[in-house]
């Protein structure tokens, strides 16, 4: 799965590399999460000729999301602690996520069995040395819930 995602990014990479390009590309990813602290794809590569990119997150399970919630939170790898820590001290009203948390890339709001959100953010913040996580900030998911997010040629 994950190699055939590379290859459409691959294939999908018509711009010259690099962020910030007037192409304002857009890039779209898909990934998904049920009822078991998983989501279905351990890795989320992107080309760095993307400009934007639109995660589409959908909860595939039942549960509704007081009991199994969940959200997708992209951050540096080295923020991820601290960033859950935080967000399990906002709770759930705020979406296990702390208010103007400036280590956030992006986040959607947290949801239920059968839901499916969006987020969309610009790429210019990021950079191809840097190592970034996208984890689920629900109450105890983080260490479990999370993968790599790459930026590749
Ligand atoms: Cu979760």
């Amino acid at each position: 799965m994950v190699r055939f995602l590379v290859m459409i990014v691959i294939f999908s990479s018509v711009a010259p590399f690099g962020f910030g390009g007037s192409h304002g590309k857009n890039c779209n990813l898909e990934i998904a999460a049920g009822d078991m602290l998983k989501f279905d794809k351990t890795e989320l590569a992107i080309s760095s000729s993307c400009d934007k990119v639109t995660v589409s997150f959908s909860h595939t399970g039942k549960l509704p999301a007081t009991v199994m919630g969940h959200n997708w939170v992209l951050s540096k790898t080295a923020d991820v602690k601290l960033i859950a820590s935080d967000g399990l001290a906002a709770g759930a009203t705020n979406g296990y996520i702390k208010a103007g948390d400036e280590r956030i890339i992006a986040a959607t709001k947290i949801v239920g069995g059968g839901e499916t959100v969006s987020i969309s953010f610009g790429t210019g913040q990021l950079s191809k040395t840097a190592s970034y996580t996208f984890f689920c900030s629900f109450a105890g998911h983080s260490s479990i819930m999370a993968g790599a997010f790459k930026i590749i040629d």
